[in-house]
């Protein structure tokens, strides 16, 4: 008798943004065929999933890999090692950057990005165009026969000497987004401030890392956030606020959506666990805490944490940036007495972004299982426009799945993790569940502390039109 399905999951609960239900799972050809209380029928593979919740697997929606900074510096992780990081955090989709430098070809970047990824990738994949230089040929020709071709989203920064645009740039990026139908992400501080800032700290001789978020103020990121805000209003476009970091950008965001206007924003676990004292350590030590913008204070932890409730803040990532601490390619590039000025931006976080999420929201009772599967998966997928393939569970989406364990504690150290890294900026964090099981396409990636599937598995996304930016747009 031939089997009627690949692989059926039995015996879970199965939770999307919107439903919970104890029922089965029937795979087919890599994507969900049937969803039925005890479902008829035999399967090459059966995983009995008792006890366990079944997720969608996660979409990391902002992570930097293999991607080379504008000091030259490439980030550790491949496209391999990324995915296998992933996946044994309960992540099955990534969007990393394809990262234009000034004077390059956007269509170039891009090529040269999907040659890192093919025959490297372990899960599913998509690029956002990262855009430092909108030449009047990337505005009237590269940018919207990139986004046809399914590159539906791309990244803006207003700091960064080597990356900032000018308003008038931004101004115009954005009409090319809004004429074509991309969402924009916007790096949002002012770059004139922490420029200001910084300078006084230098000459006082305040140079440890514990001077970087001193030089960038939440003020400077209230500033950007107004700004770009009223710039995405001008043009009648929406935006993504990416890697939200407290109080100050919030508010301007709440104002913004209070006024009808399709502002998005992302946090990520660093702004919702770590504060700025963290950064005051002996030595150097605290460079492996140096990301921008940096974190803040408890208040501001809280707001965020509300702001997820709320729907203030529709995506949760991990910003994934690693540069590793003792390598010269990374934290200690210019030494250990490098000022903060000098250091990388960046941690990494692809496997822990889920499971802090998990213990610290939902075990805690600060956010709903659904609200973890909408901004952890299903929201970044209608935002990225890969939705309903990806970021939910139902009839003919792909079978991503994250199996997991709500009991299981474990403390997160260094060495159990998969990425390139040298350290994790959770260290000794006791959290409970973890994914047991990560199936791509009906594939299993991760099960029981093994990693499993052959580098190049992972397919390109073709993204299509995200749904805020649909003529009837949907609003999230
Ligand atoms: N912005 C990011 O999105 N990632 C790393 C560094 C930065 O400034
Ligand atoms: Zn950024
Ligand atoms: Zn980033």
């Amino acid at each position: 008798m031939t089997d009627r399905y690949d692989l059926i999951v039995r015996n879970g609960t199965v939770v999307t943004a919107a439903d919970r239900l104890r029922c089965d799972i029937g795979v087919r050809a890599g994507q969900v065929a049937a969803l039925a209380d005890h479902l008829q029928g035999n399967a090459r593979e059966t995983i009995d999933a008792t006890g366990m919740l079944v997720l969608p697997g996660g979409i990391d929606s902002h992570c930097h890999i293999a991607q080379k900074s504008s000091t030259g510096l490439i980030t550790a992780d491949d496209f391999y090692s990324g995915g296998v990081s992933a996946a044994a955090g309960g992540t099955t989709t990534l969007i990393p950057f394809a990262t234009q430098h000034r004077g390059q070809s956007l269509s170039e970047v891009v090529r040269d990005y999907h040659r890192k990824a093919e025959g490297m990738a372990l899960v599913d994949y998509g690029f956002h165009l990262s855009i430092s230089d909108p030449t009047p040929d990337v505005l009237a020709r590269e940018l919207p026969e990139l986004i046809q071709q399914g590159y539906t989203s791309l990244k803006i920064y207003t700091t960064y000497d080597a990356l900032k645009l000018a308003d008038r740039q931004i101004l115009n990026v954005l009409e090319v987004a809004k004429h074509r139908g991309a969402m924009v992400m916007v790096h949002a501080e002012n770059s004139d401030a922490i420029a200001w800032t910084t300078e006084r700290l230098l000459r006082a001789g305040q140079t440890a890392p514990r001077y970087h978020p001193v030089s960038r103020p939440q003020i400077a990121e209230r500033e950007a956030t107004h700004r770009v805000i009223a710039l995405a209003e001008l043009v009648d476009v929406p935006i993504l606020i990416v890697h939200v970091s407290g109080r100050q950008a919030l508010e301007q965001i709440a104002w913004a959506r209070s006024r009808g206007l399709k502002i998005y924003a992302e946090t990520c676990p660093q702004y919702l666990l770590l504060t700025a004292a963290d950064l005051d350590k002996p030595g150097f030590e605290g460079a492996k805490l140096i990301f921008s913008p940096p974190a803040r204070e408890q208040a501001d932890q809280e707001a965020l944490w509300q702001s997820l409730t709320k729907g203030l803040v529709q995506v949760f990532s991990s910003d994934h940036a690693p540069y590793r601490y003792d390598d010269p390619q990374g934290k200690q590039a210019h030494g250990l007495d490098a000022p903060f000025t000098k250091v990388a931006n960046g941690i990494p976080g692809l496997e822990t972004r889920l499971p802090l999420l998990f213990s610290e929201g939902v075990g805690r009772g600060r956010i709903d299982i659904h609200t973890f599967v909408a901004v952890t998966a299903t929201n970044a997928a209608r935002i990225y426009g890969v939705y309903p393939r990806k970021g939910t569970i139902e009839m003919g989406s792909d079978a991503d799945l994250a199996i997991w364990d709500p009991e299981v504690e474990v403390t997160i150290h260094r060495e159990m993790l998969h990425d390139r890294m040298d350290y994790t900026a959770f260290e000794g964090m006791k959290v409970k569940g973890w994914p047991r099981i990560t199936i791509s396409r009906g594939e299993v990636l991760w099960s029981s502390g093994e990693v499993r599937g052959n580098p190049g598995r992972g397919r390109f996304l073709r993204r299509a039109t995200p749904m805020p930016c649909q003529a009837d747009g949907a609003a999230l």
